[in-house]
């Protein structure tokens, strides 16, 4: 059995879960809100080899804890471990030419940008930051987290470069990477990369998911803010990304590959 330390909204941890589900493994979610993750990654990954990349830190979720005691720290490193263990011929997530350079690519332009847009969006509204916390966390959780919010935001907002330069130049970024990607959908195809379904399509899904205000209905696994929560601006964007080729794919995606 698996434990999976998550901030549970994360689209980086959406990913890790998403393998599991595929492969069927059964996992209990250790949830945090952000920066309330800071102890139990510190805790769990003491004497892990976690380091940040160009996009996180060494406390960075998900972290996915084995049976054995071993810790797995970074999305990708969870969907590679679980597609040797699980995968084989026929489930392998990682056979089609080409999938590996479409994870890498988006997890770093495409997932950074989709973050700090999300966090854009609600971070200053504190009714719907609060009913992440109620959706996705516990009681003590909630209360901490709602306390802490003030603090919390210029915290996250200095982390992320969450501002209105920001803002403007990840939607540029998020603009650019779905043109490229339904540029390679132009064709008709099913799959990013060849035939089937591969951690390409699982990996642009998930990383495109914070942009395109996709939540549980369409098959996310935890709590996001439904759009009649968003501001304008977030759910104009979603609407005008949701019409492109690749928006649709990550819908797509979503709708029929997790489960
Ligand atoms: N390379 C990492 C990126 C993970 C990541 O950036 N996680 C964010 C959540 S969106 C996080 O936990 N940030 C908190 C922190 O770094 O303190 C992965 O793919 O797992």
């Amino acid at each position: 059995m698996y434990r999976l330390l998550t901030i549970p909204f994360s689209h980086y941890v959406e990913k890790a879960r998403w393998g599991l589900d595929y492969f069927g493994q059964s996992y209990t979610e250790s949830a945090y809100m952000p920066l309330l993750h800071f102890p139990a990654l510190w805790w769990a990954t003491r004497k892990a080899d976690a380091k940040g990349d160009s996009v996180s830190s060494s406390y960075s979720t998900p972290v996915l804890i084995c049976g054995d005691d071993k810790r797995i720290c970074d999305s990708s490193k969870i969907l590679s471990y679980l597609d040797t263990e699980y995968g084989g011929q026929e489930r392998s997530l990682y056979s089609e030419p080409g999938c590996r350079e479409v994870e890498i690519d988006v997890h770093d332009t495409l997932g950074p940008h989709t973050r700090r847009l999300g966090y854009y969006h609600i971070l200053d509204n504190g009714r719907v930051m609060a009913k992440m916390a109620r959706n996705n966390v516990g009681t003590a959780q909630q209360w901490i987290f709602r306390a802490s919010l003030p603090l919390g935001r210029i915290v996250m907002k200095k982390r992320f470069g969450i501002d209105d330069a920001g803002a403007d130049e990840s939607r540029a970024a998020v603009r650019k990477s779905f043109e490229h990607y339904s540029e390679i959908l132009i064709d008709g195809r099913a799959f990013l990369c060849g035939d089937r379904f591969s951690v390409a399509d699982l990996s642009f899904a998930c990383m495109a998911a914070p942009s395109l205000l996709i939540n549980h209905d369409d098959g996310y696994g935890a709590y996001m803010p439904e759009m009649s929560d968003c501001p304008e601006a977030a759910t104009r964007f979603a609407t005008e990304l949701r019409e492109t080729r690749a928006g649709e794919h990550a819908l797509a995606m979503f709708k029929n590959h997790r489960h």
